[in-house]
This record gives structure tokens, sequence and C-alpha cells, in this order.
């Protein structure tokens, strides 16, 4: 059937369409009908966001077995919902890039020619959700009415998607009213690729956790669509998030001269009242949220959370960045989250939060690895398995989660949902790397930081699917998530830069995960973190001084705060380290890493890494 004509692009094509191939509210209409053709369900939901509608869908989730019901007592109006054990993860394997032309996917996506891949998509969805209802989910990523937000529809036959967009976007009757006749939107298709009548007509029953073996997570960033098949799971089916609030927007964030990125925003205040914000990419399960909701452990400061895991960042009048969380709410990794580590969420998720793929305590309510220093004697695990402190297997799988709403946070700005946003004073880059990577660094300069962002690099998690520990380059913490070319999202940032001139916020870089010989981790991480934070405050001050090293600016030992934590005598030595041999081998990763781009690495980057390695050199 051809109701979704493939794309009108060709190879051909050299220019980028300005505008979606549905725009306005008559697109919305036009759309749906062409959606509900093709995958044939049995009903039509108009998603309105309110809390009947709700009420409704996880009544229904409980009735059918897919979600189970927490003790109102103990987590009022939660719920727990155990996938696919196949199901789990982002599948980068399966996520593609589907421009025109396959050098603006770029070597770290997946890319396939779109109207190949829009036609292999159609056969799928054709009759996917026969037996089903049909959502229709219209969503802004962004406070409604901001300048800085952005528009989409999700359809979806996953009422576990729409209850999750539910929490984590604005969504329904008064998003869907924000799109006027010529109003731009970005159509996102999801299907968990399990229909229940095949097209025989014969049934089959429906399973807790319908996904499919194949599946396809498919962009089209010059016509701004999003095709996601056979997965249920977060990153994969709650199309808002990475798909959009990343993946699509960092192209129109290109193409219109902003910035989308993986980052937490933060609002931190000193002992003085002095207020600085901050925005932080860490790779997936690398300690946004935790940083987000850090209770600082030195007195007298404040850490308000505004946002943790994406941020939209656009220079405004005055010529200074300004941000906005898209998200209305937290989708968090479970496990390590405990009162020890972070107490804020541990709060935030007190009701009204689906959790996904942690284990079940016997008086119905939730659990897993780090919530508390001692298991329950006895849970149903991740897989609906009974577990005792003995099994073999964790209670919760590494990748469970919490979705919970944004305004539950104890910790929440009251800037956090501004339709304006908020100026941004500094950037923080961090991953997860046990050696070379000092506690802090700052850049001597932006197109330093770009250098520093583009030369990431992390150890894998699971996060998604693939080797969990495997060191691998990172930049920005947006391999998984930019939807273009790498190099070119790289002199991207370094345009930003230039235009922002001095008004530019500062770029430092963090490092939590440094281990010791012994294989420790050197620094204690989570609230003790604001030392950190307050060192980054202090030098935006200009209150303190810094010692140049080939990796940036550390601090010097006397302008930083360590009474009270418990540091061995070698311990700020090997958390500050810059070992030129070391280096040196980094810097040879650096140069295969910058080669895979070919000639689009921007200058500056190469020329800063000659400079490195000159440097390094005449350390040895
Ligand atoms: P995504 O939601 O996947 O993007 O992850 P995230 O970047 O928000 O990571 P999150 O804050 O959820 O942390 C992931 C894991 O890292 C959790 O198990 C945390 O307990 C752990 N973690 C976070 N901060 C620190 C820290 O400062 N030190 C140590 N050692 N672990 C940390
Ligand atoms: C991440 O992997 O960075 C997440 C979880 O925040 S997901 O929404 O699945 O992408
Ligand atoms: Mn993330």
């Amino acid at each position: 059937m051809a109701i979704l004509s493939p794309s009108p692009l060709t190879a051909d094509d050299t220019t980028r369409p300005a505008r979606t191939v549905h725009p306005g509210r008559a697109g919305v209409a036009a759309w749906v009908t062409e959606v509900a053709a093709l995958t044939k369900p049995d009903r039509i939901h108009w998603c309105t966001g309110d809390a009947s509608e709700w009420d409704l869908l996880t009544g229904q989730l409980v009735a059918d077995g897919s979600l189970v019901r927490l003790d109102p007592g103990l987590r009022p109006n939660s719920f727990l919902a155990r996938s696919d054990p196949r199901d789990v993860a982002r599948v980068e394997e399966r996520t593609f890039i589907c421009s025109v032309d396959p050098d603006d996917a770029g070597p770290t996506n997946n890319w396939r020619e779109p109207s190949a891949m829009k036609a292999e998509l159609t056969d799928l969805f054709d009759g996917a959700m026969r037996g089903r209802t049909m959502y229709v989910v219209p969503f802004s990523m962004g406070p409604i009415g901001s300048p800085l937000a952005k528009l989409g529809v999700q359809i979806t036959d996953s009422p576990y998607a729409v209850i999750s967009m539910q929490i984590m976007t604005r969504m329904g009757t008064a998003a869907l009213d924000e799109i006027g006749p010529d109003t731009e939107w970005v159509p996102a298709l999801h299907s968990v690729g399990y229909p229940l009548v095949d097209a025989s007509g014969i049934a089959r029953a429906d399973v807790p956790w319908p996904s499919n073996a194949t599946k396809f997570i498919s962009h089209f960033p010059e016509t701004r669509e999003i095709w996601s098949y056979g997965s249920g799971y977060g990153g994969n089916s709650l199309l808002g998030k990475k798909c959009f609030a990343l993946r699509i927007a960092s192209v129109l964030a290109r193409d219109e001269g902003w910035l989308a990125e993986h980052m937490l925003l933060v609002k931190v205040t000193s002992p003085e009242g002095v207020s600085h914000n901050l925005a932080a990419a860490f790779p997936s399960a690398c300690g946004k949220t935790n940083f987000a909701m850090m209770r600082p452990t030195i007195p007298g400061w404040k850490v308000e959370t505004i946002g943790d895991d994406i941020a939209w960042l656009r220079p405004d009048a005055e010529g200074r960045l300004r941000a906005i969380n898209p998200e209305r709410g937290f989708f968090g990794v479970a496990p390590g989250t405990g009162d020890s580590t972070n107490p804020v969420a541990v709060a935030t998720i007190w009701g009204n939060t689906v959790f996904t793929n942690v284990a079940l305590t016997d008086d119905g309510d939730v659990w897993w690895e780090g919530l508390t220093d001692e298991a329950p004697e006895h849970l149903t695990d991740w897989r609906g398995d009974s577990w005792t402190p003995d099994s073999a297997t964790p209670a919760a799988h590494p990748n469970s989660r919490f979705t919970a709403p944004a305004d539950q946070c104890a910790t929440i700005a009251d800037e956090w949902d501004s339709p304006e946003g908020v100026v941004i004073d500094a950037i923080v880059f961090g991953g997860r790397r046990s050696t070379n990577i000092p506690l802090v660094a700052e850049s001597i300069d932006w197109a330093h930081g770009v250098y520093m962002g583009a030369t990431m690099s992390s150890e894998q998690t699971a996060a998604a699917e693939g080797t969990v520990g495997e060191l691998r380059h990172d930049p920005f913490a947006m391999l998984p998530f930019c939807g273009y070319n790498m190099a070119d999202y790289w002199a991207h940032w370094l345009e930003v830069g230039e235009q922002l001139g001095d008004r530019a916020p500062r770029i430092f870089q963090v490092n939590w995960f440094r281990k010791g010989a012994d294989g420790s981790y050197l620094w204690p991480g989570f609230g003790e973190n604001s030392r950190v934070v307050e060192w980054i405050a202090r030098r935006l001050e200009d209150e303190v001084a810094a010692l140049q090293t080939p990796a940036g600016r550390i601090p010097f030992e006397k302008d930083f705060s360590l009474e009270g934590i418990d540091l061995g005598p070698r311990d700020w030595q090997q958390l500050f380290e810059v070992d030129p041999i070391s280096w040196l081998h980094e810097s040879d990763l650096t140069t295969e890493h910058f080669a895979r781009f070919g000639d689009r690495v921007p200058r500056q980057l190469l020329s800063h890494l000659s400079l490195l390695r000159w440097d390094l050199a005449s350390r040895l």
C-alpha cells in the first residue's frame, strides 16, 4: 500500500527542506489518518493528558498484567513494569540516522538511505497495530508556549509509552492546542511490533511486555521524522526524549544556531548568596541525575535542580547562552540510588512513579541494589522470579529505572519551568575514567573546551546494549545521540562559541571515577562533588588561581575545600596526576579518533592536539 509515500527527497537533492512533511493542525489529522490506514488499529485514542486518562490507562495495564500496582499506603499511585528480558535498554546497533547523504550521518551513526528505510519500515508497520488501540500523543518539549520549546506528536500502540510520556513531557490537549495552521511539529511514530491479529484474521493473546525481535530506531533528519519499531523501552519508545530532544533537535539546532545537549542543568548558590547556572554533560549512567540532585556536604552551599538529562541552549538577545530543560520528568537509573548517595531522588519518587525492571518487595514496594545497605530477605526480582540475598544475579536490572514528575523533586529550582530559561555560566564535561582525567580541570578557552568535549571517552554502562566497562570515545556524551556528522557538530560548537565571544560560559572537565592502584575510587563522589562545584564557582568569580597543565587548569590544593573528608596522603596527587606517557598514549588514540572523520575535523582541534603532543613530549 502506498499511503505513506517514501520521502520525496532523493540522493540528488542538495538542499535541506525547511519544514516538516505535515505542517499545521490539518497535517496532524492527515498524518493520523495515514498511519491508521497503514497500521490498522482497532481504535484511535487522542490523549488529553488529564488525570482520568492516567487512571484509565494504568488501570487497564494493571488488569492486563502489564503493571503491578504498588501498595498505595507505601507508594501511592505508583506502578512496576517488568520488561521482556530482551528489551531492557537502548539499542545503538539498531539506531539509524537516515540522512540523504551518508556523510551527513557521519562515521559514528548507522546510516540507511531514507526512501529504502521508509519502504522497509512501511512493510513492518503495515498491520502492526491490528487488535490494539492507537494512541495519539501531542507533546511539547519545553514549557508550553516557551520560545525555546518544540512540538511533536507521537503515535504509539504502547499504553506504557503513553503514561511515561505523560510524566516526561507536557502532553495532551494543551500541546495540541499549540499547533496552529502553519506550526512545525515532529511526527514520531512508534509500534512495539506485536499485533494481536495477523493479516489473515487469526488472533493471538497479548503478553505483559509486547515487543519484537526486529528493532529499528530510525530518524529522518531532513524531514524531521522519527519511526521506532519493535521496542517498548525508555529511549527507544518515549520518542520525545532521545529521538526528538537530542537526535532530531541536534539537527534543528545546527540549522537554527543553537545546541541540543545530553546535559543536566543546575543552579548553584554560594554561602554569600551568589548564584551560577551550570550545564553538565556525562554519558548515560555516568552521574547526571546524581549531580542534578546533589546535596552539598560543604556548609552553606546550595544546589537546585533544573534538569537531569537534556538541555536546549540558545544564544539570547543579549548574547548570552540560555538553557531550558525540555522535559518535565526524570527517567533515572535506579541501582545505586539510595539515602547515602542520592537522598533527593529517593524522596522524589515517593509516589506517582512508574518503576521499570526493579525488584518487588513482599509488602508491595520496590527495591534495587544500593537503595538500602542490606537487601530484604526475600524479593521478586526484575524477571518476576523469587530472589534472596544468596541469589547469584542482581534483584534489579542494572539499567532499571524510575519515571517521576520533576515537580516532586525537593530541590527543584523555581526557574526550572521558566519559559525563557536560565543564563548558563559554566559548562562541565565528565566521563567514567579510571585513569588520566583529573578530578577537575578548566579549559584555557572555548576552543580548548570543545577539544575536551570532542575527545571525551568513558567506560560503557548498562544504559545501552553492549559491553559494560569498555572504554570508548563518547564526544560531548553525544555519541549515541548526535543526529548528524559528529565532526560538523564540533564545528557548530566552535561557531556558537565565536558568536558568544566573551559572553560564552567557561568550560570545565570533571571525573568522579578515577581509581587508585588497588582498583577503588579515589574520590568519594556524590555530595562531596560539591567541593568541585565550589572550586568551579570560585573560578567563575575569579577568586582563585589555577595551575596550568596539559590537562587544563587544575586547582591548587590550598584553594580546594578538603576539610572533613578522608583523602589518603597520595590521593590528591593521584587525583590530579597528568602522566606524560599515558597522556601521549591517549593522544595516539585521539589521533585515531579524529582520523575517522577525515577532513571534516575542525582545524582548531587538530592544532590543539599537536600542541598537546609537543607539550607532553617536552615533559618526558
Ligand atoms: P542516564 O539517565 O543514563 O543518562 O544516567 P545519568 O548520567 O543521569 O547517571 P546517574 O546519575 O543516574 O548515575 C548512574 C550511576 O552512577 C548510578 O549507579 C550512580 O550511583 C553512579 N554515580 C553517580 N554519581 C557518582 C559519583 O559521584 N561517584 C560514583 N562512584 N558513582 C556515581
Ligand atoms: C540514557 O541512556 O542516556 C538515558 C536513558 O537517559 S534512555 O531514555 O533509555 O536513553
Ligand atoms: Mn541520558
